[in-house]
């Protein structure tokens, strides 16, 4: 937002009031924009009429105001490739950078596939700049609108200092691809967003214009910390395409999509407002080690990873970790039993799950009420259960094991789901947000009730 100067109450030249509107930046009651006018990469401390992306950063970091804006006006309407001759200077202020401010380009509107336009690249120029893209260490911060890709870690969200980086916001952005969203630029091994002290931040967002798409690297999306004061709590991973093109098409691959470790917790990945879609993983779409609890994974689709959907990871096993007799296993999730499915019908509009959950036994009678996501896929994986490829919708599960009364099994219902996706999974989520693996897959089967007007589903 653009505010008023404060001017003195003296006579100023119109010749100099000109000069200052042009060349200082602009000063509002709260922030300071800065506008980036060169996709050269040349050092300084102010962000005059030739501004370049690491001037504007520096600039924005000596900034008295509390935030900052960092805009883009370079002069001509194609994709600007800025290129990093070494590592830019750490974001260390609030600081929103918004590529969408270049002229042309314009953020995505579509819910399903791309329109967006970006005009602001960001790579590195030479071996020594490959590490890091972005490196972000103050609170509040925003990077919107750019394509970064050629570092091993695109956008690294806090340091190994404890606080560092709370409330972030990555979104609307290229990771691993360039300007086009498409074009196949290599394999770059680290993260794409590597998120350390971050807590609260936001990766993606509920609008079309706020999806990120992450491609090309180890970890899509990835929680690192080095000890327990630096671990990333509550981080939203929403409404990404991770694995693929723009559009959400092609095969651009993670080795894993997402990764959750060290404790990290209260991660929520994907709503039902806000799906991710995790595709192509070579190994698994979303991995989640060690102590890590309290993390809900909803909504997303899983499509075309060579290994499991999720994968709750104790002890550093991989695959599919079996259900225990009441559940009293602890580890990532707290390793949260899956329902167990015994039948699937379509009746008409509606598709029937018959189920059971083998839930904590209690030692009085108690109702535990579970979320259970619903998925539809094409072929079901190797392994029995997953994938998961069009999530459907989730319901409430009641269940009792409690006293001597048992009763684990239920029932839900859901709209009619598409005809050729046959195989139906389900997760389980405690109250706490602890969600389960991809259950075993069961066939939709016609239902026995009477079809209105001769209606017969074909399976
Ligand atoms: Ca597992
Ligand atoms: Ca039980
Ligand atoms: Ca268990
Ligand atoms: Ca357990």
């Amino acid at each position: 937002m653009i505010g008023f100067l404060k001017l003195p109450r003296v006579a100023i030249p119109a010749r100099v009031v000109a000069w200052m509107f042009l060349a200082l930046p602009t000063v509002g009651a709260h922030a300071t924009t800065f506008t980036v006018t060169s996709s050269d990469d040349t050092a300084g401390t102010t962000c005059a009429a030739n501004c370049t992306l690491r001037q504007a950063i520096t600039a924005a970091n000596a900034d008295a105001n509390p935030a900052s804006t960092i805009n883009f006006h370079i002069p001509q309407a194609k994709v600007h490739r800025i290129k990093i001759d070494t590592a830019l200077p750490n974001v260390d202020h609030p600081t929103t950078i918004n590529g969408y401010s270049q002229i042309d380009s314009q953020p995505n509107t579509l819910i399903s596939g791309d329109d967006r336009v970006i005009k602001i690249e960001l790579t590195p120029n030479s071996n020594s700049a490959k590490d890091l893209g972005l490196y972000i260490t103050a609170d509040n911060c925003t990077v919107k609108g750019l394509a970064i890709f050629g570092f091993t870690t695109g956008i690294r969200i806090g340091s190994s200092a404890a606080n560092t980086a709370y409330n972030a916001t990555i979104s609307g952005n290229f990771i691993g691809l360039p300007a086009d969203g498409t074009t196949d630029v290599g394999t770059f091994g680290g993260s794409g967003i590597l998120v350390n002290a971050a807590n609260n931040s936001t990766i993606g967002g509920t609008s079309p214009a706020a999806r990120n798409v992450i491609a090309n690297y180890f970890g899509g999306v990835r929680s690192f910390s080095t000890n327990t004061t630096n671990v990333p709590m509550d981080v939203m991973v929403v409404n990404n395409y991770i694995g693929t093109d723009a559009q959400g098409v092609l095969d651009r691959s993670n080795v894993v999509g997402i990764l959750i470790s060290d404790g990290a917790s209260g991660w929520t990945v994907g709503l039902d407002a806000a799906p991710n879609l995790i595709a192509h993983s070579l190994i698994e779409g979303l991995q989640l080690y060690g102590s890590s609890t309290k993390n809900r994974f909803f909504a997303n689709d899983f499509v075309g990873n060579a290994g499991q959907g999720i994968d709750l990871i104790p002890n550093n096993v991989t695959g599919k970790t079996p259900n225990d007799p009441d559940d009293g296993d602890t580890g990532p999730n707290n390793l949260q039993n899956f329902p167990v499915l015994s039948a699937a019908s379509q009746e008409y509009d509606s598709l029937l799950l018959n189920a059971t959950l083998d839930v904590p036994h209690t030692s009085v009678v108690t109702l535990q009420t579970f979320t259970i996501g619903v998925y539809a896929s094409s072929v079901c994986n190797a392994s029995g259960n997953g994938p998961g490829e069009l999530y459907l919708g989730n319901r409430p599960a009641g269940v009792i094991d409690g006293g001597s009364v048992k009763n684990e099994g239920f029932s839900i219902s859901l709209p009619a789901h598409p005809p050729h996706l046959s195989q139906i999974t389900t997760t389980a989520t405690d109250s706490a947000g602890n969600t389960s693996e991809f259950s075993n897959c069961v066939t939709v089967q016609p239902g026995n009730g009477i079809f209105k007007n001769g209606f017969e589903p074909e399976f």
